[in-house]
């Protein structure tokens, strides 16, 4: 049991709703998709990577009974060793802080890289519940296993390195392999080393990924729940896998590096996975036509 900090009773006032308003001004105009259920993980706020303008998009565009923070929110092992947090970082803080205010259920699960929050597991900090794992029930009477999915690094010890690759570096890695050939062409050496290199890495990264998900669903049918829902590989899928002759869904929420994905539960229980890119390429036209009704 962790002590608690002598200034807990500063730290919590602290964490109450900031005075402060967000730089980027929150958008309160038009509807909000709502949904029974958010998860969203691998923010990595801290960090040059995190696609905050997006992330602040989707969520000024969503609203939820629950939200769920699947880990890697915070990137405390990068802030460590260089302190990097503009203020649309803050924005984002600023907002879910906002949300548990109105009454969203904020269910916050640290992961390895936010792992300094783990040990303040059970309190609740602003309206922002930490937890070290949870149990969701779905509209449609699923029980689902949340975690944010280090915990099967040591299992996968061998293929660690890839932990958090994403699709979008093996592409830049192979196009940077395309333009290191070309370079080794014009000094005459070999072209197919490295490019036996790289499809052998990309080969291993995609294996790493469908092992990863495997050992993720096994664990949750060992448990007995009908699905499991993590992020830390950064990367999205909905995947069904046969447990005992019992289905056990995959879900991965993603990350807001990269993909900026979130994986949303409607109010009958089914669960999808967005592409928040995707989403706002689909909205640019409507809003257009409307600003021409505006003029
Ligand atoms: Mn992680």
């Amino acid at each position: 049991m962790t002590e608690l900090p002598r200034n807990f009773a500063d730290f919590a006032n602290v964490a109450g709703f900031p005075s402060v308003q967000p730089c980027v001004p929150e958008r309160t105009l038009g509807e909000r998709r709502q949904y029974r259920t958010i998860w969203i993980s691998d923010v990595h706020l801290g960090t040059k990577g995190c696609n905050a303008e997006l992330l602040i998009d989707f969520l000024d565009h969503t609203d939820s009974d629950t939200m769920y923070l699947v880990g890697d929110i915070i990137d405390g092992w990068r802030l460590k060793k260089k302190f990097y947090w503009p203020p649309e970082h803050n924005d984002i803080v600023w907002r879910i802080l906002k949300r548990a205010k109105r009454g969203t259920r904020i269910v916050y699960i640290p992961g390895n890289h936010d792992e300094m929050v783990r040990p303040f597991s059970g309190m609740n900090f602003g309206g922002v519940e930490i937890r070290r794992a949870a149990f969701h029930d779905t509209a449609d009477g699923r029980r689902l296993m949340v975690l944010h999915g280090d915990e099967f690094d040591t299992i996968m010890l061998a293929h660690r390195w890839l932990a958090f690759v994403g699709d979008a570096l093996y592409h830049a890695m192979m196009q940077l392999n395309g333009w290191v050939a070309s370079v080794r062409k014009l000094f005459g050496l070999p072209y197919w080393s490295i490019s036996k290199a790289a499809k052998h890495k990309v080969k291993n990264a995609v294996e790493f990924i469908s092992k990863y998900e495997e050992v993720v669903a096994r664990a949750a049918g060992e448990r007995g729940v009908d699905g499991v829902v993590c992020g830390h590989i950064h990367t999205a899928e909905i995947r069904e896998f046969d447990h005992d002759g019992k289905s056990v869904s995959y879900y991965n929420d993603g990350d807001w590096v990269e993909g900026c994905n979130a994986l949303v539960e409607h109010f009958d229980g089914t669960i999808e996975l967005l592409h928040w890119p995707d989403e706002v390429a689909r909205r640019e036209p409507v809003a257009a036509g409307q600003e021409l009704e505006a003029a």
